[in-house]
């Protein structure tokens, strides 16, 4: 029986080009910045983000730690939404280890957080009692608000607020290229209002591990620096950002199936008694997000187990609720599969 791993486009495996790409890879040793393959992935990302450089990471949980450490001194403070990757799936990261603190703020239902919030949690200048501002983080596309994608013009205004009051501007694009194609506005204007941009080469796009970090040549060179202490000098990584290259070679453009999937699996399960999208007015990109009715008498966890019988793997992420997540990996027929594993399981 074929296995339908809908828990998250991080379940991705690598295409066949990227595997023979990852064999062929030219590489050397990164850290004294001899990895021509690396080398040339950090440009080919730069110049797809309208960057001066790049930088490549292990994860993305490292691109969004080693920006938010460039920007920032201990004691400083960021603001993010109470729904960002960054506040609730890192670990507290830019805490233990930049003695950072996150200063969160509610993120409405379409991902972004109001624009007087913002302005209202800038701390005022000169007083020894507050922390310093230093960053608003944004997510794009919001993985906890339904994966919707955030618009350019609400990055613009919150951009316009960062310049106002002297914060840098970070954005955990993890899923930066998935907003691109459901906007259908690019990569780089997307990038545009930021300072430093991470996005992922191992969810949507396939890529077995990594991400890249993109900003001006001098933000980069500080980057580099964290990336040392958090010993993510990885020497031969060609072989790993080989398959990067085959990502924003060929994986891009693709995206809008995967979105279109979401879409019919959405439709489907909506039919299905017991059942109801959760957070989303509409399925924008590659995630659909259901919940259980409050007569199902089953728990998610015995709905994911269940669902296993079938050959279905879902992720749980609430008391009533799940993520199903689509990919390059699942097809039409996988998406049929799935609505009739749940209409057999409730
Ligand atoms: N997200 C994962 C889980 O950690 C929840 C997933 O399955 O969606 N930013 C965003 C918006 C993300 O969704 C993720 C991964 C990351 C950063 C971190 O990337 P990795 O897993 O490479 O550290």
């Amino acid at each position: 029986m074929k296995t339908i791993d809908l828990r998250s486009d991080t379940v991705t495996k690598p295409t066949p080009s990227m595997r023979k790409a990852m064999a062929e890879a030219e590489v050397g040793d990164d850290v004294y910045g001899e990895d021509p393959t690396i080398n040339r992935l950090q440009d080919m990302s730069a110049e797809r983000l309208g960057k001066e450089a790049g930088l490549f990471v292990a994860s993305g949980t490292m691109g969004n730690l080693v920006a938010v450490l460039a920007h920032c001194n201990r004691g400083d403070e960021v603001i993010m939404g109470d729904k960002a990757h960054t506040f609730l799936f890192e670990g507290g990261g830019v805490s233990a280890l930049g003695g950072v603190s996150m200063h969160t703020l509610p993120n409405q239902a379409d991902g972004t957080i109001p624009l007087d919030a913002i302005q209202g949690a800038v701390r005022a200048k000169g007083n020894p009692h507050f922390p310093l501002s230093r960053l608003v983080i944004l997510e794009n596309t919001h993985n906890r608000c339904g994966g919707v994608p955030i618009t350019l013009e609400y990055e613009q205004q919150v951009s316009q607020i960062a310049r106002q009051n002297d914060l840098a501007m970070h954005l955990d694009g993890a899923r930066l290229f998935n907003a691109s194609a459901a906007l259908g506005v690019s990569a780089a204007e997307l990038a545009a209002p930021f300072d430093s941009v991470t996005f992922c080469l191992s969810k949507g796009l396939c890529a077995p591990v990594g991400s890249v970090v993109c900003g001006s040549n001098e933000f980069i060179q500080k980057a580099l620096r964290v990336r040392k202490q958090v010993g993510g000098g990885m020497r031969q990584a060609g072989i790993l950002a080989a398959a990067g290259i085959v990502a924003l070679q060929e994986m891009t453009e693709r995206l809008s199936e995967d979105h279109t999937r979401a879409h019919h699996l959405a439709q489907g399960l909506q039919q299905i008694k017991g059942l109801q999208l959760y957070l989303q007015p509409s399925i924008m990109t590659n995630m659909v997000f259901i919940a259980l009715d409050e007569d199902v008498p089953w728990t998610p966890n015995q709905v994911v187990e269940r669902l296993g019988e079938y050959g279905v793997k879902v992720g749980a992420t609430g008391p009533r609720h799940f993520r199903l997540v689509t990919h390059y990996w699942i097809t039409d027929e996988d998406i049929d599969h799935t609505i009739e594993a749940f209409k057999k399981v409730l």
